[in-house]
């Protein structure tokens, strides 16, 4: 676990590195593939999504909201990743789907610093996602 400062810059140079961004989401992918099949299912990307615990702790979800809801938020998570509604997330489609979400960030952080707290074993995607929160509820 460690605290950085990051900005919009520093985002963007991450994505624009590409060894270290095509680095970063391929390992990503490959610790989320479970059945090494070379796609997400809905539920290996639920499953990130739930041990990162980013639903309760960023979307504002509590422990009483329903099944139906949370199943809800995450498949328009899923679907967003999903460009070509096949069912399941490819190498590309996630790259894609990650670049989006770090550009969109990039641009809504533009130069005010955040404070991260970032966890060693999942910090990319944890990165991703946090950003994607911070920025939503700014
Ligand atoms: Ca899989
Ligand atoms: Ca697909």
């Amino acid at each position: 676990m460690g605290v950085v400062i990051i900005d919009g810059s520093t985002v963007r140079s991450f994505v624009n590195d590409e060894t270290h961004f095509h680095k970063s989401v391929e390992e990503a992918f490959a610790s989320l593939d479970l059945n090494n099949d070379g796609v997400l299912s809905r539920s290996e990307l639920r499953r990130a999504f739930e041990s990162l615990r980013l639903i309760d702790t960023h979307f504002g979800v509590d422990v009483a909201t329903p099944e139906e809801e949370l199943t809800q938020l995450h498949d328009s998570i899923f679907d967003k990743f999903d460009c070509d509604n096949s069912g399941g997330v490819d190498r590309k489609e996630f790259m894609n789907e990650m670049r989006n979400i770090l550009e969109a960030i990039a641009d809504g952080l533009g130069s005010s610093p955040v404070q991260m707290a970032l966890e060693d074993d999942k910090g990319f995607l944890k990165l991703a996602v946090d950003l994607e929160a911070s920025k939503v509820f700014a």
